[in-house]
């Protein structure tokens, strides 16, 4: 059940499929509508959190981070976050917008590193009872398309340094995440160019602002 004034509006997929784009976008239509809203991301998203981002995200040719470690530290990201960002926003009425949520914890460290889902579940219960996105969209393409649009991007973080099957795996685990909470998702087709995605974008956000004026 619903307990905040605001709307929170995730974004999800696996790499390049057009989040950070698609925010762009999503952005401009909310400062066009006049609504009151903050744009922020995970892993990070505070000051606390983004130091942790850098732990998860900076290539380490020393050590292998346990796929434990690294679902650990993507839920001490988001109960900072959580606490100090997203529910304080919501309780004010504006909307949160998020690059990624608790869903990629479900995607990478469950689908794409292989921890069961039962045991992220149990975060979720514990950290995260109250509070689930209203919507999430989901971008969704074969990991290939994504991985070409990005690769023309500078060097790559340690979890872009995985294999095409991870990337695999990981969308999959989306794909599964979304079949137990249909309501909440909405699967944009990202293999289509960016006017066709951007018309959906509208559509599903006209629906909304107009639904919620
Ligand atoms: N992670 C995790 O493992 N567990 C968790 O719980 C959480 C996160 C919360 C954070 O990376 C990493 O943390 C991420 C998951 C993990 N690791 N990976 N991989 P991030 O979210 O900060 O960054 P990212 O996933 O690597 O996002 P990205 O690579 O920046 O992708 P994107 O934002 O989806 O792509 P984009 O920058 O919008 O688009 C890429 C290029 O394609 C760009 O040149 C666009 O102009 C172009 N583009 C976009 N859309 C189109 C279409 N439709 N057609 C053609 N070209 C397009």
């Amino acid at each position: 059940m619903k307990t905040h004034k605001g709307f929170f509006l995730t974004i999800e997929g696996t790499e390049g499929v057009g989040k950070s784009t698609a925010l762009k976008y999503i952005q401009d239509y909310l400062t066009q509508a006049g609504k009151k809203f903050i744009v922020t991301r995970e892993p990070g998203g505070t000051g606390i959190a983004e130091q942790i981002r850098q732990v998860l995200l900076t290539p380490n040719s020393v050590e292998t981070m346990v796929p434990e470690t690294e679902l650990l530290l993507m839920f001490a990201c988001r109960v900072q976050h959580v606490q100090q960002v997203i529910l304080p926003a919501l309780a004010a009425g504006k909307w949160v917008v998020s690059d990624r949520f608790i869903d990629a914890s479900f995607a990478y460290q469950g689908g794409g590193r292989g921890i069961d889902v039962s045991r992220i579940e149990l975060l979720e219960k514990w950290l995260l009872p109250d509070l689930k996105p209203d919507l999430t969209l989901l971008f969704d393409a074969p990991a290939q398309i994504g991985l070409e649009r990005a690769k023309h991007r500078g060097a790559q973080d340690r979890i872009e340094q995985e294999k095409i099957d991870f990337f695999e795996r990981v969308r999959a685990g989306y794909l599964e995440r979304m079949q137990r909470d249909k309501n909440r998702f909405r699967v944009i087709d990202a293999t289509r160019s960016l006017e066709k995605v951007q018309v959906e974008l509208k559509k599903i956000l006209d629906e909304i602002v107009v639904g919620r004026n």
